[in-house]
């Protein structure tokens, strides 16, 4: 098999190897935060914790946690490792609630973001002969700017294409024969339903793969963004705070995305007591960034839970692989006492039949919980009787009811009824957030 690696040498270390290199690389970042930022210095003393007590990897759980709020709280410069002259760039992110998130970069640390970005589109397979069309937004948003640097380094005819403006984009997919494409996967479903309302079938177009991801997404939103297309669809993780796309990507066995464990370390711990878990738990995942210069978060807690995995990967990468967050802590609702993720709703529409075009809308109603689901129908489905489509939606209410243990309501809706996303999807609307 053609093995697709950027930095093999790196990519398949032997994991004894790649921990000693974590270890030595702790060490020094560790003493690099304490002495230049005082916020991370203080917490370090409240905790009783020096830098010479951390030896290697085994002594990360001593230091302290830092949080979005530690964040918000130094923003905008607090957290700033290096002097200010020495960075190049800021990233931020969307910033829906609260104080946005600055991240800033020497020209060293995008050189080494622009790496992961490259590891990740040569995993899905991309070479310098290939066209890659980047779709996420360019700016402040760290997708755009992320990919594009990753598809320079591999060499690839890049198109800076940004958000939005989807007649242009197909034009230019069909016109350049771009063969990667990367965008949400909200968006990439829109680009595949926008092509066949344009008489296009999936093998018309000359994409191979795509790489999405800055939003969850299920296992059946990539079978069916993968037949819409005709294409390999990879998942791609990160963060503006770890430095943006590319923190762990997907290899070409499709079994959890490969963490970049040269430049991160990863944790996954309780999120209510903050313990560290064994191999295999689910729980909250945390980074440590080893490499990063001017902006270097230690044990920085992310809020998206999921698993992590030491199994070794057919692929010859050696780097622990993360399974898809199911979504953060923090977009977990909790609907009559029970808990749920959006990403549950979204595995029973889609097999149920139902195109990723929803919206989820939760309400308090005499003290009691309401949870409605607007699913929108395709032409086909919409020209059935009313009487089919109640029908239809008391079948979808039971198999929601089934996979989560709560009545909803659902509503199906007219084709083109639901707002479209040109980059993360907003699909859950939690009315009883906006009485409170
Ligand atoms: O979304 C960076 C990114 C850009 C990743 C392009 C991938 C592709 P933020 O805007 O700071 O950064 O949002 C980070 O998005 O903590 C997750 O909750 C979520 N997220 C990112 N990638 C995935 C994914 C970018 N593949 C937050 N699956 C993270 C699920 C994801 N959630």
């Amino acid at each position: 098999m053609q093995r697709n690696y950027y930095q093999e040498q790196i990519e398949t270390m032997p994991p004894e190897q790649l921990r000693a290199l974590q270890s030595e690389k702790l060490v020094k970042q560790v003493k690099h935060v304490y002495d230049h930022v005082p916020y991370y210095r203080d917490l370090m003393d409240q905790k009783g914790v020096r830098p010479e007590d951390i030896h290697g990897v085994e002594d990360l759980h001593k230091l302290p946690f830092l949080t979005k709020n530690d964040l918000r709280d130094t923003y905008p410069y607090g957290m700033l490792a290096v002097p200010l002259a020495d960075c190049v760039r800021i990233q931020s992110t969307s910033g829906t609630t609260g104080k946005r998130v600055i991240a800033y970069y020497t020209q060293h640390d995008i050189d080494l973001w622009e790496d992961c970005c490259a590891r990740a589109i040569m995993a899905a397979g991309g070479t310098r002969e290939d066209v890659v069309q980047v779709c996420y937004g360019y700016g402040l948003f760290t997708g755009g700017p992320g990919l594009n640097g990753g598809s320079h380094k591999v060499g690839s005819l890049t198109l800076p294409m940004s958000s939005g403006n989807t007649e242009r984009q197909i034009q230019f997919m069909m016109d350049l024969k771009a063969t990667i494409l990367c965008c949400t996967p909200s968006y990439a479903a829109y680009l595949g339903e926008s092509l066949k309302e344009r008489g296009y079938k999936p093998q018309d177009n000359a994409l191979k793969a795509g790489i999405f991801g800055a939003e969850p997404w299920t296992e059946e939103m990539r079978r069916d963004i993968e037949k819409s297309l005709g294409i390999k669809a990879y998942d791609i993780y990160g963060l503006t705070e770890t430095s943006g796309p590319g923190v762990a990507f997907e290899c070409e066995e499709q079994k959890g995305m490969h963490i970049n464990e040269d430049h991160f370390i990863a944790e996954i711990i309780d999120p209510d007591t903050g313990e560290v878990l064994p191999e295999g738990s689910r729980g909250e995942l945390v980074f440590t960034s080893l490499d990063k210069e001017a902006f270097p978060l230690l044990r920085y807690r992310t809020r998206d839970i999921c698993v992590l995995s030491r199994k070794k990967c057919s692929c010859g990468r050696t780097h622990v692989r993360m399974s898809k967050p199911m979504g953060r802590s923090d977009d977990m609702m909790i609907i009559r006492g029970v808990n749920v993720f959006p990403s549950q709703i979204e595995t029973v529409l889609l097999n149920e039949g139902y195109a990723p075009n929803y919206r989820i809308e939760v309400d308090r109603v005499n003290n009691s919980d309401t949870l409605d689901v607007y699913v929108e129908l395709t032409p086909d489905q919409f020209s059935d009787t009313v009487s089919a489509i109640t029908a239809k939606e008391r079948a979808l209410a039971g198999a929601i009811k089934t996979m989560l243990g709560i009545n909803p309501v659902v509503h199906l809706v007219p084709p083109k009824s639901i707002e479209r996303s040109e980059g993360k999807a907003v699909r859950v609307v939690d009315k009883r957030k906006l009485h409170d």
